[in-house]
């Protein structure tokens, strides 16, 4: 085996050390259940018919997306996927709008042009995905080479799937990542499915961070459902990539604990396997982390669980407030024209 295997988190006083406060952890679990909410009542709004399409969910996965986007920097870029909802949360899309977004209405960060997971709010630092398996990559190593030239201190975040891993844009990017040296970080969901396709049809090698190597970068696998330990893996790979250390990839390791999306019920998936990783709840593991080390008391958990129930209701009704876009207009918005892209690098 070439690569590390990051340590859990241990005490406070580690964590503090990485950069966060008791209040950055209660914003940080406070973001964990908001993104957990959103899903939930993803699920509820399906089945009522208030979606068109589907509604893709990211359970188990809430540690992993909110413990990178805690890590990166406000003027840093990232392309989250279809599983990373909480790095929309964490970065400051108001649920509101993710719940316009999938309802088709004006107000979603699509301006109800998808109806659908591909958005982001591009004032937010995210570009929205048009495809990932793994298409988003190439653009996230493109946003890094943009960063090289311009002489701007940022970083790109760019997610994929596991099963992603696979196609060749994955080693594109990578290839071409290592041989700049671009200001790129690598964040491989290993949530151990790619629909109903699992790893050992995927790839034979132990673990996709051990291609790094050849790719001449660092790779780490970490426990995706340690949001701490995932915050601290992310952290250092971001602050390395501003540093002009190069790209690291890091595989966070999972359970994708529902189906690929509400409409398939992930009957391939052994029991067994749920059970296992139920255990290791990401949600229920940080809280317990909470107690244990930063004395979080029964009063705050309510508090946080009660304005988390309140805001996601006050979400769901201005959603459903929010207009559907006019047919004739439907055309606006979609294409950029030369003059939208307002950079230097256009110019
Ligand atoms: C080129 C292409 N083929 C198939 C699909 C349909 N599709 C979307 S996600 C996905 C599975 C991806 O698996 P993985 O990369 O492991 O990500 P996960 O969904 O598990 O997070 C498939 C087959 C697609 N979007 N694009
Ligand atoms: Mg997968």
């Amino acid at each position: 085996m070439a690569i590390r295997e990051a340590e859990p988190v241990g005490s406070l006083s580690e964590v503090k050390e990485a950069g966060l406060d008791r209040e950055d952890l209660l914003g940080i679990y406070r973001n964990m259940v908001i993104t957990r909410g959103i899903e939930e009542r993803g699920h509820i709004l399906y089945k009522q018919g208030k979606i068109p399409g589907s509604f893709y969910t990211g359970r188990g996965n809430e540690a992993s997306a909110v413990g990178v986007a805690t890590a990166m920097g406000t003027d840093d870029v990232g392309t989250p996927l279809h599983r990373d909802m909480g790095v929309h949360v964490a970065r400051g899309v108001e649920p509101w709008r993710v719940f316009a977004q999938y309802m088709g209405r004006s107000d979603g960060p699509t301006r109800g042009r998808d109806g659908n997971v591909h958005m982001a709010d591009s004032n937010l630092g995210m570009i929205a995905m048009v495809s990932h398996l793994p298409a988003m990559l190439p653009v996230a190593v493109g946003c890094a080479l943009a960063f090289r030239i311009r002489g701007e201190n940022r970083v790109a975040v760019g997610w994929y799937g596991e099963g992603a891993s696979a196609r060749g844009d994955t080693h594109e990017a990578m290839n071409f990542a290592g041989v700049r040296q671009l200001p790129v970080v690598f964040i491989c969901d290993n949530n151990q499915w790619a629909y109903s396709t699992p790893t050992h049809l995927e790839y034979a090698c132990e673990h996709l961070a051990d291609r790094a190597q050849a790719y001449g970068f660092d790779g780490v696998v970490v426990d995706g459902t340690d949001v701490l330990a995932v915050y601290r893996e992310a952290k250092r790979a971001v602050e390395k990539a501003r540093s002009g250390g190069g790209p690291t990839l890091i595989e966070s390791l999972t359970l994708r604990m529902e189906g690929h999306a509400v409409h398939d019920d992930a009957f391939y998936v052994p029991k067994e396997m749920f059970e296992e990783w139920a255990k290791n709840d990401p949600i229920e593991r940080f809280r317990t982390w909470l107690q244990e080390h930063a004395e979080l008391t029964g009063d705050e958990e309510d508090e946080i669980s009660a304005g988390v129930k309140k805001l996601l209701n006050e979400a769901l009704s201005r959603a459903e407030e929010s207009p559907l876009p006019e047919p004739a207009k439907l055309t606006e918005g979609v294409f950029a024209s030369p003059e939208d892209l307002d950079t230097p690098h256009h110019k």
